[in-house]
């Protein structure tokens, strides 16, 4: 795996522990998508159900692949393993970026705009510098809008071993954070 992608690896398992207890369970998941829900209030409701099913199955996967001693969380030292085997993920994060993208295509026009790009982010909790360098590296249309069906690429980027140097890694700086 490459240390941008292991890099990208060790902030995600930091963004999901929601509740900030140091370990992720499936609240963890439950407050995370409840955050993003509430960056985008008119959202239709079949894709906010879908995004939310993207949260849930990638808990489902993550505690299925990686409880290894079966208490219902995952530790830092058990959530370490899955830069050894990600293609074990690969269809959870499939659905996990088509729900969470798509979510963000408001209007159904397959183009998402940065105030909701940002707030959805930020509800993750991604910094906002990072954010907004990203949206940036997507080229915004005249309109301030990134194409969703790039942005469901770039996720499945994020999680991906063998990328680096992406527009992904400006959410994940290697810099002496
Ligand atoms: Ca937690
Ligand atoms: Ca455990």
């Amino acid at each position: 795996m490459r240390e941008e992608a292991i890099n990208r690896v060790k902030l995600v398992f930091t963004l999901f522990d929601a509740d900030g207890n140091g370990v992720l369970e499936s609240d963890d998941f439950e407050l995370m998508s409840s955050r993003v829900a509430a960056a985008v209030p008119g959202a239709d409701e079949s894709r906010k159900q879908a995004m939310r099913a993207g949260f849930t199955r990638y808990w489902n996967t993550l505690v299925s692949e990686l409880d290894t001693d079966h208490d219902g969380r995952i530790t830092y030292d058990e959530y370490q393993a899955c830069v050894l085997s990600p293609e074990r993920f690969s269809g959870a994060i499939d659905a996990f970026a088509s729900g969470f993208a798509h979510f963000g295509d408001v209007d159904g026009s397959g183009m998402v705009s940065r105030p909701v790009f940002v707030g959805m982010l930020r509800g993750v909790g991604f910094d906002l510098p990072n954010i907004h360098a990203l949206f940036e590296a997507f080229e915004p249309d005249a309109e301030d809008r990134l194409r969703v069906d790039l942005w469901e690429t770039e996720i499945r980027n994020f999680y991906a071993p063998d990328m680096g140097g992406i527009p992904a890694d400006l959410l994940a700086p290697a810099a002496a954070a």
